[in-house]
């Protein structure tokens, strides 16, 4: 059976995860983000597409493509962390808002902790929630948020598409 799709899109920088500055984001790699995402996506019954990008002009367009269009499935749901574009991109929301897909942004550090440039997120004004300050853990409590609102909101309450297979399913799963 077709299992909803999330995906999980990293911004500016993330890349570097584990390798430099381990006393404010942690030891773990992105490879390792990865792997936990994989291992909670099983458990919950969904599929993700984790990626991460340098680009902002990439980012925008991985966003613009979890709508489904023909021979494009589409994801069901959005988990960011959009790193330091959250802090300076109207464009980042703006793509957001138009994917009309629930969209959870996770931070690894408590980015209200920090300093204050850091304190606003363009994003959060498209997410259904926020998850800062957990480390890598977040990403594993915004997959499950997000199941937890696909399984609540028939069609996720978005256009249809979104599952792994691209096929005619709507966004979503039936309880
Ligand atoms: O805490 C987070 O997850 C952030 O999104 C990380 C961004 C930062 O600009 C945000 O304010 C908060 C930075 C990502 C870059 O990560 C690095 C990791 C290791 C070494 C250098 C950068």
């Amino acid at each position: 059976m077709a299992l909803p799709l999330i995906a999980v899109l990293n911004g500016p920088n993330l890349n570097m995860l584990g390798l430099r500055q381990p006393e404010v984001y942690g030891a773990a790699t992105l490879d390792d983000v990865e792997a936990l995402c994989a291992e909670t996506a099983e458990a919950l019954d969904l599929a993700i597409d984790f990626r991460q990008t340098n680009s902002e002009g990439e980012l925008v367009t991985w966003v613009q493509d979890c709508r489904p269009a023909p021979g494009r499935p589409g994801a069901a749901a959005i988990l960011i962390n959009p790193a330091a574009l959250s802090h300076t991109s109207v464009a980042l929301l703006d793509a957001l808002l138009a994917a009309e897909r629930p969209v959870v942004e996770v931070h690894l550090s408590n980015i209200h902790r920090r300093e204050e440039f850091r304190h606003h997120s363009y994003v959060s004004r498209a997410a259904v929630g926020v998850i800062c300050g957990l480390g890598i853990r977040g990403y594993a409590l915004g997959l499950t948020a997000l199941a937890e609102i696909l399984l609540d909101t028939p069609g996720g309450g978005m256009p249809g598409g979104g599952m792994a297979d691209g096929g005619a399913a709507e966004g979503g799963r039936a309880r």
